[in-house]
């Protein structure tokens, strides 16, 4: 199995996480959508990373997918409760760290653009967006070790995601400060080994 995808992108790296704690080996394909040469859309229309490859070829996207079959390749390491309830409140937090990554692609994208093109109310339209997700995250965390409460699950490696990228393209949000639960939540999955071996490489 192959999983395409770039160094830099908090939603694949959610993807490595995930693989990496459920022990499932695959061929890490590296390719960046932005670049000239990428092959991603001969897998994905939508030209996005992730994207994973199955054995017989078949193609995964997005991130929440691949991270549904993952779960249900293999029975280690459990990262999505079984029941509809705790599974669609985990999926939320999913949905809510992925909308923060996804407000913040859309900076960076912005950013990248010649200055006199950049729109500045939509920058900061996507950053309130940015704001206000990780005012959820901290009131919903509260003080508790993790997400929803006392396992690590997927909500938390969706969090995880969202917070590194936070602290590798946007060091002015001072995240760590205005939520310290959201900074000692980040330190305690720093410690493991499949966070510290996916960090965003520029
Ligand atoms: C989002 C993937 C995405 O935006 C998922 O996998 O969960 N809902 C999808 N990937 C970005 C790279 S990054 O910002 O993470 C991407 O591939 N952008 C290329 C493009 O053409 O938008």
């Amino acid at each position: 199995m192959q999983l395409i995808g770039s160094l830099t992108s908090p939603f694949v790296r959610k993807v490595r996480i995930v693989a990496a704690e459920k022990f499932i080996e695959y061929e890490l394909v590296i390719d960046t959508p932005w670049s000239e040469d990428t092959r991603v859309p001969e897998f994905n229309p939508l030209g996005k990373v992730p994207v994973w490859i199955m054995e017989d070829g078949k193609t995964l996207f997005d991130s929440r997918v691949i991270v549904e079959y993952l779960e249900h390749v293999s029975p280690v390491g459990h990262l999505l409760p079984k029941d509809a309830r705790p599974r669609i409140a985990v999926k939320r937090w999913e949905a809510l760290a992925d909308g923060v990554c996804d407000a913040a692609a859309l900076v960076f994208v912005e950013r990248k653009r010649a200055a006199d093109k950049q729109d500045p109310e939509w920058v900061k339209r996507q950053m309130a967006k940015i704001a206000a997700g990780l005012n959820m995250m901290s009131d919903d965390l509260g003080n508790q070790n993790w997400c929803t409460g006392e396992f690590f699950c997927l909500a938390d490696v969706a969090v995880g995601c969202a917070l590194g990228y936070l602290e590798f393209r946007f060091p002015e949000i001072d995240w760590r400060r205005q939520h310290s639960n959201l900074s000692e939540l980040f330190d305690r999955m720093m410690q493991r080994p499949a966070f510290k071996e996916t960090v965003p490489v520029a």
